[in-house]
């Protein structure tokens, strides 16, 4: 059995980052540990969430954790309430060398979530140099890469976004939740060893929270079994889409993503 470390808030209330990431990673057979960036009462599409960001504690847990002998298979790393704690999640990622994916939360459809800017993307270009892939939204994309966000980006966009972002510092990035039109939706990617890649599926309107951290999950997942970025971020593709097909309406509480874990169960 693989251990899997994810690094992302608590989000007590609309489902996302840990609340999906330990069940997933649970379901396709994996141990999964988990270290709490912050609490909050929901996520961030909810107005005015109460909030206690754990940057002090970061730290005194990977320590504890490194005096204890832990290691880990795979890390992820999603959500930083603040930009402080890129530093600190950058100190345990050097701690336990593991295979690490970042998925850079900080915006969807154009625009921050509510609470970020300039300073937390600036920690976070820093911080992507730690990963051995990255999986950013169209958004999160062109903020790492100072290249303006297109709702419908060119594939000439996206060639630079993906160049750019491995000039972060990383060996492969997804850029997720690409539109080509209104029909159409997927990812594009670039590993440095095997080169370019895309996918694309027919696009269901519905705007979900949380997908972002179940995709990010189930690549992770994928990768510590031996996957390529590839093969990893195509099945991710698959249970995002089973998980919206089986949602029947957009709710801030999230998507049901419970119901379509036997199907990743199902995928061993
Ligand atoms: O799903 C991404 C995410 C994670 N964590 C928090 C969020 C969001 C998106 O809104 O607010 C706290």
């Amino acid at each position: 059995m693989k251990r899997v470390l994810s690094i992302q808030d608590l989000s007590c209330l609309g489902k996302c980052s840990l609340t999906v990431a330990l069940p997933v990673l649970s379901a396709m057979g994996h141990s999964c540990a988990v270290l709490p960036t912050a609490v909050l009462s929901t996520h961030t599409g909810f107005p005015k969430p109460h909030c206690r960001s754990l940057t002090e504690d970061i730290g005194a847990i990977g320590q504890h954790w490194h005096s204890v002998g832990a290691s880990f298979d795979g890390i992820s790393v999603g959500y930083l309430s603040d930009p402080e704690q890129a530093e600190a999640v950058e100190q345990v990622l050097e701690q336990f060398s593991a295979l690490t994916v970042i998925d850079p939360v900080m915006g969807d459809h154009g625009k921050c979530y509510q609470g970020l800017g300039k300073a937390h993307v600036e920690a976070l270009k820093k911080l992507c140099r730690r990963g051995r892939f990255l999986l950013p939204n169209v958004t999160e994309a062109a903020l790492l890469t100072d290249i303006p966000y297109e709702e419908h980006p060119s594939e000439q966009t996206l060639g630079d976004m993906l160049h750019r972002l491995l000039e972060l510092g990383a060996g492969g990035a997804v850029i997720t939740g690409v539109n080509w039109d209104e029909s159409t939706t997927g990812f594009v990617g670039i590993d440095t060893h095997t080169g370019p890649f895309s996918y694309e599926a027919r696009r269901i309107p519905r705007q979900l929270h949380g997908t972002g951290d179940m995709f990010c999950a189930v690549t992770l997942g994928e990768l510590v079994e031996g996957k390529t970025l590839l093969q990893a971020a195509t099945q991710a593709a698959g249970f995002v889409e089973q998980v919206v097909k089986n949602t029947p309406k957009a709710s801030p509480f999230g998507a049901d993503f419970e119901t379509q874990l036997p199907w990743l169960m199902g995928c061993k």
